[in-house]
């Protein structure tokens, strides 16, 4: 079992997408563990996007992240990081694949709707940024039995 991290971007909130957008991951059996609405604040970006600050975009890429509340959740599922991946498809939407987040409600290079964590790694250390323990609940889903195969 593995968790990610999850953002619906400003965009997808004020489009109107959040729960189009949490539909496809709940549709492909990620189970969600925790969820909010919060504001993104310049401490927050700053830290989460730490390995884009010598990049050209990154101080539009803050402005826009702290612009207006985003939804968090961590979801789990058996590869959760990859397949989160593959649901929102390539960075910019104009290039996304048909069929994914990004690909069938995005055109744009920087409002992408959506962010997932790229590695485990990263991901545990996303999860602390924007959860606390408490927040996040751990229950059994009754539906993982038909979800879930042993070797999954
Ligand atoms: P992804 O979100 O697909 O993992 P990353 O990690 O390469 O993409 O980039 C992090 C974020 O930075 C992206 N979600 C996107 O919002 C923004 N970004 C990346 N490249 C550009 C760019 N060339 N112009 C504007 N924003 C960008």
């Amino acid at each position: 079992m593995e968790r990610t991290l999850l953002l619906i971007k400003p965009d997808g909130l004020q489009r109107g997408l959040a729960g189009r957008i949490l539909a496809r991951f709940e549709d492909k059996g990620l189970q969600i563990l925790a969820l909010k609405v919060m504001r993104m604040t310049p401490e927050l970006a700053g830290r989460h996007y730490a390995a884009h600050r010598e990049k050209p975009f990154y101080k539009g890429l803050v402005s826009y992240m702290t612009s207006s509340p985003l939804v968090a959740a961590v979801l789990e599922g058996p590869r959760a990081v990859e397949t989160t991946r593959r649901l929102m498809g390539a960075t910019f939407g104009w290039k996304a694949e048909p069929g994914t987040i990004r690909g069938d409600f995005s055109n744009s290079t920087s409002y992408n709707l959506v962010h997932g964590s790229d590695s485990p790694e990263s991901a545990e250390k996303e999860i602390a940024l924007f959860f606390r323990p408490e927040e996040i609940a751990a229950y059994e889903r009754t539906s993982d039995r038909w979800l879930i195969s042993e070797d999954d």
